[in-house]
Order: C-alpha cells, then sequence, then structure tokens
C-alpha cells in the first residue's frame, strides 16, 4: 500500500494525517543523557551506582567524557524523528581550567553546564534537568530523609543549586526546564519510623523550592518510587507522599514514571486521574519487566496506551514526556534511538485514533462497536504514515538506520 491510500484510509475515519504529523513534529521529548554512560556521570572518581538502581551488561564502547557523550548524543539525534529536548543530571556537570575544577554537589553553579548550553544552543534545543542524589559518598544511605542533618543540609543544598541550574537552562534556551527531583531514600527492612523520614522529605523539598525561580519557566517535580534494590521495604517518596506533596503547592508537579509501581498498575490510568485536577504533569517513560529494570522502551501496548491518554486528554502541552532508561547489555546508541523511535511511534499511533468517535461510543454506551472499532485500528496502515513522518523530518526510515549504528561502533565505539 501506498502513502497515499494509507492516508485515505485514516481520512475516511475522519483522521487528517497532515495535521498529525505536523502536531508531533511540535511536542518535545527529553532526550535522558545517561543512557550513554550507565548513569555514570562526570563527577565522581567512584561510578558505583547507589540508590536503588541498577545498570546491567558491559556492552563495549560506552562514553566517559563529555565529548564522548556529546559525540554520541549527536548520532542519536541524527537517527530519530521529532523534537528532541536534552535531559541531564547533575552529575553530568562538566569541571574544567577555565571554571575553576571540581567543586561537590552542593556547589555546583550554571558555569558548570555552560558547555552543555552551548550543546544545546547550538542544535536547538531546550533542556530539562535533574538533581542527583545517589552516588555519591553523602548518601548516608539517606539523603533529603536522613535524620543526620549535616547530611540532610548537605542534599538541600545540591537541590537548591539545582534550581539555580535549571533557571539558568531555562533563560539561555528559552524554554521550560522540567527540574525532577528523585531520591532513592528509603529502606531495606521494616523501618520502625515511617513518619520522621517523610516528614524530613517534606521539609527538604519545601527549603529546596525556597530558593527563587519563575514558576513560568521552571517545572520542579517529585517522582514517586514503590521501591529499589535494596530498599525494598520503604520508600519514603512514594506515590501518595509524592502526589499529596504536589497537591500542597502551585510550583510542583507531580512526576510518574511506568516502572515505578506495582506490576499491575499501569501509569497509563493514571495520567487522567491527575490532569483532572493539575494543569501539568511529568512522565518518565520506560519498561519494566518485573521491576524497575529500566529496560529499552518498545512499540508496546503500555506505550501505547500512555501516549494514547496523552492525545485523548488533548494534553500534549500539558504532559512532559521524559525518557528513563539505561541498558548497558547492547549497543547503548542503538538503546537509545529505539526507544526514542518507539516513543514518536506510540505518539504518532495515539494521533492517528478517531478519539471523538470511540469517544461518542463509549458516551453511548455502545461497547460493542468500540470493542470492534478499537481492534481494527491495530492493523491500519500505520507504517506507511511512519515512514512519511520519518522522511518529512529528513530522518532514516526503519530498515535504515541501524546500518548507521553499527558502521559507528566499527568506527568510533570500538576504539575507546
Ligand atoms: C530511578 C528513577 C530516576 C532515575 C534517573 C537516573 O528509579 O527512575 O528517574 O532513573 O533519575
Ligand atoms: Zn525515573
Amino acid at each position: 500500500m501506498s502513502y497515499t491510500d494509507a492516508k485515505k484510509k485514516y481520512a475516511a475515519l475522519g483522521i487528517d494525517v497532515d495535521a498529525a504529523i505536523a502536531k508531533l513534529k511540535t511536542v518535545p521529548v527529553a532526550l535522558h543523557c545517561w543512557q550513554g554512560d550507565d548513569v555514570g556521570g562526570f563527577d565522581q572518581k567512584e561510578k558505583s551506582l547507589t540508590g536503588g538502581i541498577q545498570t546491567t551488561g558491559n556492552y563495549p564502547g560506552k562514553a566517559t567524557t563529555p565529548a564522548e557523550l556529546m559525540q554520541d548524543i549527536d548520532k542519536v539525534v541524527a537517527l530519530v524523528p521529532g523534537t528532541v529536548k536534552m535531559n541531564l543530571h547533575a552529575s553530568y556537570a562538566i569541571f574544567d581550567d577555565e571554571n575553576g575544577g571540581w567543586v561537590d554537589r552542593d556547589k555546583i553553579e550554571p558555569k558548570h553546564f555552560a558547555k552543555w548550553v552551548k550543546f544545546c544552543k547550538e542544535r536547538g534545543m531546550g533542556c530539562d534537568f535533574n538533581p542527583t542524589f545517589f552516588s555519591h559518598p553523602m548518601c548516608d544511605p539517606l539523603t533529603l530523609s536522613s535524620p543526620n542533618e549535616e547530611t540532610r543540609k548537605f542534599w538541600i543544598e545540591h537541590g537548591k543549586a539545582c534550581v539555580r541550574i535549571s533557571q539558568y537552562l531555562a533563560d539561555e534556551l528559552g524554554m521550560p526546564c522540567v527540574m525532577n527531583i528523585w531520591a532513592g531514600d528509603g529502606y531495606k527492612d521494616i523501618p520502625a519510623d515511617r513518619l520522621g523520614p517523610r516528614v524530613r522529605y517534606k521539609d527538604s523539598f519545601d527549603q529546596i523550592l525556597s530558593e527563587p525561580f519563575d514558576k513560568t519557566k521552571v517545572f520542579p517535580c517529585a517522582e514517586s518510587k514503590v521501591f529499589g534494590i535494596g530498599v525494598e521495604s520503604y520508600t519514603v517518596g512514594s506515590a501518595e507522599w509524592c502526589l499529596k506533596y504536589a497537591a500542597s503547592r502551585d510550583d510542583c508537579i507531580s512526576l510518574m514514571d511506568n516502572g515505578h509501581y506495582h506490576p499491575t498498575e499501569v501509569v497509563s490510568d493514571k495520567i487522567s486521574a491527575v490532569l483532572a485536577y493539575d494543569k501539568h504533569m511529568a512522565l518518565h517513560v520506560t519498561r519494566g519487566v518485573r521491576w524497575d529494570s529500566d529496560h529499552v522502551v518498545l512499540f508496546d501496548d503500555e506505550t501505547k496506551e500512555i501516549a494514547k491518554e496523552i492525545v485523548r486528554c488533548d494534553a500534549l502541552d500539558r504532559v512532559f514526556i521524559a525518557l528513563d532508561y539505561f541498558d548497558a547489555s547492547i549497543n547503548r546508541i542503538s538503546a537509545w534511538v529505539t526507544g526514542f523511535r518507539n516513543l514518536q511511534k506510540a505518539l504518532l499511533f495515539a494521533l492517528l485514533q478517531p478519539n471523538d468517535m470511540l469517544k461518542k461510543l463509549q458516551d453511548e454506551g455502545d461497547f460493542t462497536q468500540l470493542m470492534v472499532m478499537q481492534e481494527e485500528l491495530k492493523t491500519y496502515p500505520f507504517g506507511e504514515i511512519w515512514d512519511e513522518y520519518c522522511r518529512s523530518c529528513g530522518k532514516p526510515l526503519d530498515g535504515e538506520w541501524y546500518p548507521e549504528i553499527a558502521k559507528y561502533e566499527k568506527e568510533v565505539l570500538s576504539k575507546r
């Protein structure tokens, strides 16, 4: 089937394919820098990952310097359609002689991200930001909820520094900066006091957000989690804590990571619940396999359902979308590109659903036809439209980009 025929099939359902393609091009999706080096960062010599997260695999060729990471990101950007926004962790600060060399996380400044700003500016990208409350000697192992005031103060100062850096990124790049707060604070075994850490966590968030910022440009988020490796029994920033915290103030939004819930819970069902109350929310799109394993995002049912929810709620400008996974067992550039393209596919697929018609069937109680329609839409000629989207973005079609990765692996990665 040709693109023209495919377009006609969708048009028969009242779908404007050109409008769907044009719309998707305007939607920023944040690309997580941490897929390129297994969440290593540049600020610590000891690269052991803590905070309940884990990368597995030892595929050769990972980026070990800012220049290598940027080179890899450029390769990714060349192979994905759509609007890429960068997403940095504080641990990716760049220290050099020009900016005075290394400082600890409580002392980082905008100047440590000047090279990233230059990188984004040259590519017309915005940038999101994340304070890094893990993989650091000051994790005792708690951070923002620690009973040790010296520890907590250190991490609050880190959070405040990150607010200033987020403001800098938003100002320099002229695009909003989503600043996500996630800390893996919790306990391996049954705690004696669940309230104390949660009260301290709240106070720490309040102190961090007391740092002045422009609420129209910087969007702080609270990311919840159910459990992590080594913190199986109790997580301070649970789903309820984060929802309540975000609800308690007008300058903090909820961030939902679909790897952070019990395995039968789905974020696709949670989006509308938050949007019924809040103007904005944020997502980390990942793929948990039995646990928060952060596998590469696929074009699977839940990714499609998440995308459909955002589109059906007419919320492409209300939901900040970011990727969050880290696979060290396969070519890392391919992992990045596969996940980014799949999220784009899911969004395009969602934009090609006759949502008004389906809603009408639901409201009229015609669940028989609703089921039939939803099933038949699965085999509509989506591939032709996807190809056209890639073409119109000037990016490779499926089948064309992997050879580029193999070439890059041979010429660049294998020499590292
Ligand atoms: C961890 C959270 C968090 C991290 C990144 C690196 O479970 O998902 O978002 O993955 O901040
Ligand atoms: Zn996450």
